[in-house]
């Protein structure tokens, strides 16, 4: 397999990303810190400053911010590496970033002036400046310049490389970004067509419920297009890490190509309680829902199947012995590998939510705040956080070395415990009926609130050991990019074993699996959408409506 090497031009690219993604960490980690801390009732924030701004910094700054130019970022330098970029490619590479960018300061400018308390959803009627708007606008055409950056390399290898089987890691970021495309389509129309000339003050009314369809529309293929990454690194990355070959290019393609089908047409399962939505078309969504828990369980059943047919190479013959001889010593293997075992819970808590009956228990309570901190702020954070410990040296012409290495085990177990008492903590007060994104701890309340509390109390010392571990996570990325001792850091891409099955063609027949993935939206969403349209009343949510919270 011929792999890239990096020019200083790329590498530069690739970090700006990096650089992002970092500051990001610090800053909506702290806004996550001090929410934990006034939500305990121990403490008030200061100036006068509104809990609904910091919880939207927090959800904006992580959830969109760190996510789209880490992933962005990383899979530039995957392109890079499998299949190469031009320098033209690269300035359009930097056009994409600087568009985000822009957008990125523009939004952040108006959540920290308090002009759009509206949280990571925006959900109308929840009105923001429309400098708010326009900034999410430009974070999603950068991104999208950076998909037709990544559509045209793999294009382009293609037409020098004519009847070979593209490069796994460059099939699966087209995956993801078409995925990404086709999703934020509808969150656009969303931001650009609907809500913006209302916050401008053109048009008078919103249409709420078609405003939260189209995010939700967008809103779960989301998360996918932040976990995918994630399975890039442990189908394409992790077997090279622990010494073994990849286990198999057509399965994995396979699931990846059901997770592009199956990710967009089931946004209804996050609006389960919301009146206006025929319940069979819930049903329906609900049912494709759980179709995406086909490629996940194909997954996990390819990464242990790596993990042992790796250890039974090595020679350990036991029942469990290649599993204790596994790299556990080394972080960018156990970094990630928590990950995946935070992804347990987290898809179980995933399926509950998604079961229907069962989601009137959990909807709008912490539960569903504890999910999300198990999957994307565990499996998938501590995953980037493995891909980060070579990925910047190998940027920077610098070594992990050991004591980094060391260090690194160090965050991933302060992490790990954080999360742990956090997440176990939202989960229990969830189910007893603690409500999510609000703080009620000044209110004097009942036994309820009393004991509610005392679960946020729990909250506080995990969000707070949190950001011991978040702080070391900077620290360690600071000395990867410039203080770490010069040398050369491995890209780990893992190859197929020679005599491995070929893959059957059809697995990159993209005309096929998209019209598929169409079909599907269509199926899913052309007649609800059709009723939300018609029936939901227009005019019932004025122009004058206050801005954010207050
Ligand atoms: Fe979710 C709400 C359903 C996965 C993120 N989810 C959210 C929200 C976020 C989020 C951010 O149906 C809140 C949105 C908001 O603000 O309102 N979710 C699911 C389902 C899955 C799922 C069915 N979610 C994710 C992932 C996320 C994420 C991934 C981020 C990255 N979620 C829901 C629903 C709601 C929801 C409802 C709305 C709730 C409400 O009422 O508002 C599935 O994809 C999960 C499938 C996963 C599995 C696990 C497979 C395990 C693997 C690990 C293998 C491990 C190995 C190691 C090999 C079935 C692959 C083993 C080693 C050993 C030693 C054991």
């Amino acid at each position: 397999m011929e792999l890239f090497n990096f020019s200083k031009k790329e590498s530069r690219l690739y970090m700006s990303f990096m650089y992002v993604t970092f500051v990001s960490l610090l800053v909506g980690g702290l806004m996550g810190l001090l929410q934990t801390l006034v939500r305990s009732g121990k403490y008030t924030l200061p100036f006068n400053i509104d809990y609904y701004t910091i919880l939207t910094t927090h959800g904006v700054v992580l959830g969109l911010v760190l996510t789209t130019f880490f992933i962005i970022g990383f899979q530039f330098s995957l392109m890079g590496k499998t299949v190469g970029i031009s320098d033209k490619q690269i300035m359009w590479g930097w056009v994409s970033f600087w568009v985000m960018l822009v957008g990125t300061v523009l939004a952040a400018w108006m959540i920290l002036t308090g002009e759009a308390s509206v949280l990571y959803t925006f959900y109308t009627p929840l009105r923001a400046h429309p400098i708010f708007y326009i900034g999410l606008a430009l974070v999603i055409i950068g991104s999208w310049i950076a998909a037709i950056v990544n559509f045209r390399q793999l294009y382009v290898w293609k037409k020098a490389h004519k009847g070979e089987k593209s490069p796994l890691l460059a099939f699966m970021v087209t995956i993801n970004m078409v995925m990404w495309v086709v999703a934020s389509l509808g969150v656009a129309y969303s931001v650009v067509v609907l809500i913006l000339p209302w916050s401008l003050g053109y048009v008078a009314t919103v249409n709420v419920l078609l405003t939260r369809t189209l995010f939700w529309y967008f809103g779960h293929p989301l998360v996918y297009f932040w976990l995918l990454p994630a399975y890039m690194a442990w189908y394409a990355i992790i077997p090279k890490i622990i010494g073994g070959k990849l286990f198999s290019d057509s399965l994995a393609r396979l699931s990846f190509i059901l997770l592009l089908m199956f990710s967009i047409p089931v946004g209804f399962h996050h609006q389960l309680t919301e009146p206006g939505i025929d319940p069979t078309w819930k049903f329906i969504q609900v049912v494709l829902t759980f179709m995406v828990v086909i490629p996940t369980l194909m997954t996990a059943f390819s990464i242990f199947a790596t993990f042992e047919t790796t250890g039974r190479n090595k020679g350990y013959k036991s029942l469990f012995g290649w599993f204790r001889h596994l790299p556990w010593k080394d972080v960018r293997f156990l970094a990630p590998f928590i990950g995946m075992v935070a992804f347990i819970p987290g898809g179980a808590g995933g399926i509950i939510n998604a079961s229907h009956q069962v989601n009137a228990l959990v909807h709008n309570t912490i539960w569903v705040t504890g999910h999300f901190h198990l999957t994307i702020a565990t499996t998938v954070i501590l995953t980037y956080f493995g891909i980060a410990y070579w990925l910047i040296p190998h940027l920077t012409g610098r070594r992990l070395t050991p004591k980094l290495n060391k260090l690194g085990i160090i965050q991933t177990i302060i992490w790990t415990v954080g999360m742990t008492i956090m997440s176990t903590s939202m989960h229990i007060q969830g189910l007893l009926g603690g409500p999510r994104r609000s703080n009620f701890s000044e209110y004097a309340g009942g036994d309820q609130v009393a004991t509610w509390i005392s679960y946020q109390i729990s909250q506080a010392v995990g969000g707070t050991i949190l950001f011991v571990g978040i702080v070391l996570m900077v620290y360690i990325f600071i000395q990867l990019a410039f203080f770490a001792p010069r040398g050369y850091e491995e890209y780990p891409v893992a190859e197929e074993d020679m005599d491995a099955e070929k893959t059957p063609k059809i697995l990159e027949n993209w005309y096929l699996w998209i019209g598929i993935t169409i079909a599907l939206i269509l199926f899913a969403y052309t007649i609800p959408m059709i009723d939300i349209i018609k029936h939901s009343p227009p005019g019932s949510i004025p122009f004058d409506w206050p801005i954010g919270r207050s």
